[in-house]
């Protein structure tokens, strides 16, 4: 059959990017046509992202993709979890928060002394994370006035379309949908004093958000649908995980964050999946996201960010880490999911902080720092796919690793070591890939009834994975 395309568009936490996938007979190929930075920016009353910066550069790329090829079919959204917009007359009211803004303290006080942590967990299934937008909410001002709140993907969905929804994979990571039904939980947000009327209808992948509106309808195509993926790039990325059998594989989305666990068919809400803190995030096809959030590149980046402005010039980051691969001896380690560790700025100083804490020697320099975080989080990926296997009672032999950190030689094999595992790398763009393949199913472009394991199988063959083997001596 002929090859066929759609645009994806995948806001990451440190960057964006818009891609044409073409979907084919054994054919799965990405193009990238925008890629633009992301990240926090401090302003007076905390951190937010620069929303509107991010939709232009959407609008560009968008713009980009249509006149590389006209026939692109449909355009999907997925982003970063938990962060949301408020809309009010038709307009964004304000730049959205970031999740790594502090305010959200206060809310999982007021939150928990109305809902005890064990009760929110059974009825939403979600790891404590601060950021959660439950505890957002429990702090937002403008919430009681708004129209409506919507998750990033679908603010900038409505943008484009003038239809407001809520896609379902990402409002799991709200803490408002119920783990059971993935329906808002109304009780609970009665019992918070939040207002339902803020959030939309729950939409499924797959289905049609909306035709594209306004001025860019002449550039894009009048009717061009937005297509609902699973929006949120976890979600995305896991559908994209080359797995042959998820019953025996364990998956790292690793980006700014490190996502590890499983697939599983139904919520696994005990106290000891609580205790562990992992967390049921809803996946495509209703299957669930049995993951654990670990701290990931973020640590990277931010150290390299601040070596950048104290240097004035840009870092190469494959040097960076060829020297920290040539660094021997005993490597300190530290917990990556510190929570100090989470606001940005002076990250090398809190790490060290942190390092000394623990009494280990803190590294001299650079290229020792940078193998000590990247054992660190290595050692926490670990963990976490060990505590999966326990939890599940699954015997786990192959760990995938998606997304940027499967470029990351020495944080491949350092998994592989401490897990004692094989490792199977890539591929890199899994988001965009999982993006691209679920707008495709929805087109029948996938053959009639396609499963995630049929999409799974088109990623295998496409995209050339790089396998690290446990070296036994290292664990
Ligand atoms: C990864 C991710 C995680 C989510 C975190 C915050 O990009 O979406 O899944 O917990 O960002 O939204």
């Amino acid at each position: 059959g002929a090859t066929r395309a759609v645009a994806a568009v995948d806001l990451g936490a440190t960057s964006g990017r818009v891609m044409i996938g073409r979907v084919g007979d054994g054919i799965l190929e990405l193009e990238s046509v925008a890629r633009f930075p992301n990240g926090p920016v401090a302003g007076p009353d905390g951190l937010h992202w620069d929303f509107s910066a991010l939709y232009g550069h959407i609008v560009e790329g968008l713009r980009e993709a249509f006149r590389r090829e006209p026939g692109i079919t449909s355009i999907g959204i997925d982003s970063w979890a938990v962060d949301y917009g408020l809309v009010s007359g038709g307009r964004l009211v304000a730049e959205p928060f970031h999740y790594r803004d502090e305010r959200t303290a206060d809310g999982v006080e007021r939150v928990h002394a109305r809902v005890p942590f064990a009760e929110l967990y059974r009825r939403n299934g979600l790891q404590f994370l601060p950021f959660n937008t439950v505890y957002q909410f429990a702090v937002e001002e403008g919430v009681d006035d708004a129209d409506a709140a919507l998750l990033i993907p679908d603010l900038v969905a409505f943008l484009l379309t003038g239809r407001r929804v809520a896609e379902r994979t990402n409002a799991s990571t709200t803490g408002l949908v119920r783990v059971d039904t993935g329906e808002w939980d109304l009780d609970l947000l009665d019992r918070l004093g939040l207002p339902a009327s803020v959030l939309p209808g729950l939409i499924d992948p797959g289905e049609v958000v909306g035709t594209v509106q306004g001025d860019l309808a002449d550039a894009l195509g009048a009717t061009t649908p937005v297509i609902a993926v699973g929006s949120h790039d976890t979600a995305s990325a896991v559908v994209a995980v080359p797995m042959t059998d998820a019953a025996t594989a364990a998956y790292i989305s690793c980006g700014t964050w490190g996502l590890v666990g499983v697939e599983l068919d139904a919520p696994l809400v005990t106290d000891a999946a609580r205790e562990a803190g992992f967390t049921n995030e809803g996946g495509v096809d209703g299957r669930i996201r049995f993951l654990q959030n670990v701290a990931g590149l973020w640590l990277l980046s931010e150290s390299i960010r601040a070596w950048e402005a104290d240097d004035g010039a840009a870092i190469d980051l494959p040097s960076l880490l060829d020297a920290a691969a040539a660094v021997t001896g005993e490597v300190a380690l530290f917990d990556a999911n510190d929570p100090r560790l989470s606001a940005p700025g002076d990250m090398p100083e809190r790490i060290a902080a942190v390092l000394a804490e623990t009494g280990a020697a803190v590294p001299r320099d650079r290229a020792a720092l940078t193998r000590s975080i990247v054992e660190s989080i290595a050692a926490a990926f670990a963990d976490a796919v060990r505590t999966a296997g326990e939890l599940t009672g699954r015997a786990l032999e192959v760990v995938h690793i998606v997304g940027g950190g499967s470029l990351n030689r020495l944080l491949c094999q350092a998994t592989a070591d401490r897990t004692g595992l094989p490792v199977l790398a890539g591929p890199v763009e899994a988001t965009a890939l999982g993006n691209v393949l679920v707008q495709a199913r929805a087109h029948g472009w996938c053959g009639p009834d396609a499963t995630l394991e049929d999409l799974r199988a088109r990623v295998a063959e496409s995209v050339p994975l790089e396998r690290y083997a446990p070296r036994g001596d290292a664990r």
